[in-house]
C-alpha cells in the first residue's frame, strides 16, 4: 500500500517565514492536488523548543547558515524556527490539512535536530514512522514538501534504509540551497535508487 508523505510546509518555510525556502509556497496547490488522490496522507511538523541546538541564537558569536560540531556531528545552525506554538510552526493556511492520518513532529528535543521523519540526527532514535506505516501495511511512499535538500532528502533516504519504496514528485518539491546542497541532493537520492517522477504521472 502507498501513502503520500508531506513534509513541512508549514509558514517558517514558506515566503515571509523565518527560514523560508524560495518559492516554497508554489508547490502547495499541486500537493493539494496530490492529497486529493491518495488515500493515505501522512504529514510532518518541524516543532522545535525555544531555544534549540538548531539555532544559531543559542549559540555564542554564530550566525544563521554557520556550523557547529554537536555530539552527533556537524550540524547546519539556521534562524530561529518553527518554534513550538508559534505562527510560523503551523501549516501553511493554503494547504490541505484535513486528510492527514498522522502528524510526526521532529526535532522536538532541545540538543537534537531532526531532518529525517525517520531518525533523528545521530541517525538513531527513531521518530515511530518506521512502525506507523509497517503497522498499517505502508509500504511505498511519496515525498513532498520542503525542504528538497534537508527535510525531504533525509526522508527519503532513511526510507529507503528502512526497506520503503521511496518516490519524489520533483514538481511537488523546493529547496533551500546551501553551498551546493541542492544537486548533491539529487545525486544523493538518485543513487540510492529513489524515484523521480512529476505529479502530472499521479494525477488522473
Ligand atoms: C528543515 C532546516 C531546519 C527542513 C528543517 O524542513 O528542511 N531545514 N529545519
Ligand atoms: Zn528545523
Amino acid at each position: 500500500m502507498k501513502a503520500l508523505l508531506v513534509i513541512d510546509i508549514q509558514n517558517d518555510f514558506c515566503p515571509g517565514g523565518a527560514l523560508a525556502v524560495p518559492n516554497g509556497d508554489r508547490i502547495i496547490p499541486v500537493v493539494n492536488r496530490l492529497i486529493d488522490q491518495f488515500d493515505t496522507v501522512i504529514q510532518t511538523q518541524d516543532w522545535h523548543p525555544a531555544g534549540h541546538h538548531s539555532f544559531a541564537s543559542s549559540h555564542e558569536g554564530k550566525n544563521p547558515y554557520d556550523t557547529t560540531e554537536l555530539d552527533y556531528g556537524t550540524q547546519v545552525l539556521w534562524p530561529d524556527h518553527c518554534v513550538q506554538g508559534s505562527k510560523g510552526a503551523e501549516f501553511h493556511p493554503d494547504l490541505n490539512s484535513l486528510k492527514s492520518q498522522v502528524v510526526i513532529r521532529k526535532g522536538f528535543r532541545k540538543g537534537i535536530d531532526s531532518y529525517s521523519t525517520f531518525f533523528e540526527n545521530d541517525q538513531e532514535t527513531s521518530t515511530g514512522l518506521t512502525g506507523y506505516l509497517k503497522n498499517r501495511g505502508i509500504t511505498e511512499l511519496y515525498a513532498v514538501g520542503l525542504a528538497t535538500d534537508f527535510c525531504v532528502k533525509w526522508s527519503v533516504l532513511d526510507g529507503i534504509r528502512e526497506g520503503f519504496k521511496l518516490h519524489i514528485v520533483k514538481d511537488a518539491v523546493a529547496g533551500i540551497n546551501l553551498n551546493g546542497s541542492l544537486d548533491a541532493a539529487w545525486r544523493e537520492m538518485k543513487a540510492a535508487g529513489t524515484g523521480i517522477l512529476t505529479s502530472d504521472q499521479l494525477l488522473k
